[in-house]
């Protein structure tokens, strides 16, 4: 018969050897320790597909209105705004942002073709005329609330020197919004979905002097509008203030 005292400490001994035992919530079994192999990894797997987290620019209107995460998407045209085919505006203030320049006064609201910029939408657009001797030329718009979709439609940018319009934002994002090298009349259209950050301010620059060009169908989203819906509701554009 086994002495009391040996019979405690061999159990003290093994309870102490289990406890040192890798347990199976700590971390995998290995093959040795009769683990099971690892899941293949899904060759497209779904948080890469969908993930919210992913930040994507679009020059397709179309494309980034299909991949907005919001249900509906607003879109100012300025044709509520009146008209005064003049550059002799501080500031432009619509419903949910305001376009501001740092040259001002540089912004007009605009119903007829000048210098081939044009609408894209309606028969309104917002005219930028960038001073003859000053670079880099900023145009600003900030919205009232945070967003995290931004798209506008760009008339006649890239015909008046070599310089890309870059876009940045308050969330710290950075890509070209329209290109240089482009024939008199053209248009480009720029979106960016940040899903992970939200912004204030979109901030437009370039460094080409005297350059003119259009800006109309500014579109976004709220940070807070609903999010998106896997089962995807079909976006549907709606100007500030329709139902
Ligand atoms: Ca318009
Ligand atoms: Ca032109
Ligand atoms: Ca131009």
């Amino acid at each position: 018969m086994l002495n009391p005292m040996f019979r405690i400490g061999s159990c003290l001994v093994i309870a102490v050897l289990v406890s040192l035992q890798p347990q199976a919530g700590d971390r995998p079994l290995t093959e040795a320790e009769g683990g099971l192999p690892a899941p293949a990894e899904d060759p497209r797997p779904p948080i890469k597909r969908f993930d919210p987290k992913s930040t994507f620019t679009f020059t397709d209107q179309d494309a980034f209105l299909a991949a907005a995460w919001c249900v509906t998407v607003p879109m100012e045209s300025f044709e509520d705004l009146q008209a005064t085919n003049q550059s002799d505006q501080d500031s432009i203030s619509v419903t949910d942002f305001t376009v501001t320049t740092d040259n001002p006064p540089r912004l007009g609201i605009w119903d007829r073709r000048f210098q081939d910029a044009s609408a894209s939408d309606g028969t309104q657009w917002l005219g930028v005329n960038e001073n003859q001797l000053l670079v880099p030329q900023i145009t600003t718009i900030t919205f009232a609330a945070p967003i995290n979709h931004f798209g506008i439609n760009f008339s006649d940018y890239g015909d008046f020197g070599g310089s890309n319009l870059i876009y940045s934002d308050s969330a710290g994002n950075l890509a070209t919004a329209a290109f240089s090298g482009r024939p008199s009349g053209n248009r480009q259209f720029f979106g960016i979905i940040t899903r992970h950050t939200q912004f204030v301010t979109v901030t437009l620059v370039h460094f080409v002097a005297g350059e003119f060009y259009g800006i109309d169908e500014i579109s976004y989203c709220f940070a807070d509008s609903p999010p998106y819906d896997p089962i995807r509701r079909p976006t549907k554009r709606l100007r500030p203030g329709e139902p």
